[in-house]
């Protein structure tokens, strides 16, 4: 029995239309409100404010997603917790990786682990 999650936090794909760009590099634009930008670890990098913790690599260093630039609470349901190969992925991969034959975390436990999706 497959259950939906409404956050749509176990795969990116889940919220395209309403993604917005990702951030970028230098100045950030003078249009954007502040509460929409983030920094990443590099101050020469910035990203919008709902980047962060979202699973997704978006600084390029991870910033984004881990201490001490960001605090982020533990992977969610709906993801798997290790030490990805995936560049996208930080500290936890989609759980839908899962069991899928193909190695996502250093350590192969999303193929022997992970209980799956
Ligand atoms: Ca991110």
């Amino acid at each position: 029995m497959n259950k939906i999650v409404p956050q749509g936090d176990f795969n990116g794909n889940v919220a395209t239309e309403t993604k917005t760009l990702p951030g970028g590099k230098g100045a950030v634009p003078q249009s954007l409100p502040s509460f929409l930008v983030a920094h990443c670890g590099n101050p020469a990098s910035w990203i919008y404010s709902d980047q962060r913790c979202d699973g997704v690599n978006n600084c390029g260093d991870c910033s984004d997603e881990l201490i001490p630039v960001t605090m982020c609470p533990p992977c969610g349901p709906g993801w798997w917790h290790c030490t990805p190969i995936v560049f996208k992925y930080c500290e936890c991969i989609p759980r839908s990786l899962c069991r899928d034959h193909t190695q996502h975390c250093s350590d192969w436990s999303d193929e022997y682990s992970c209980p799956g999706p």
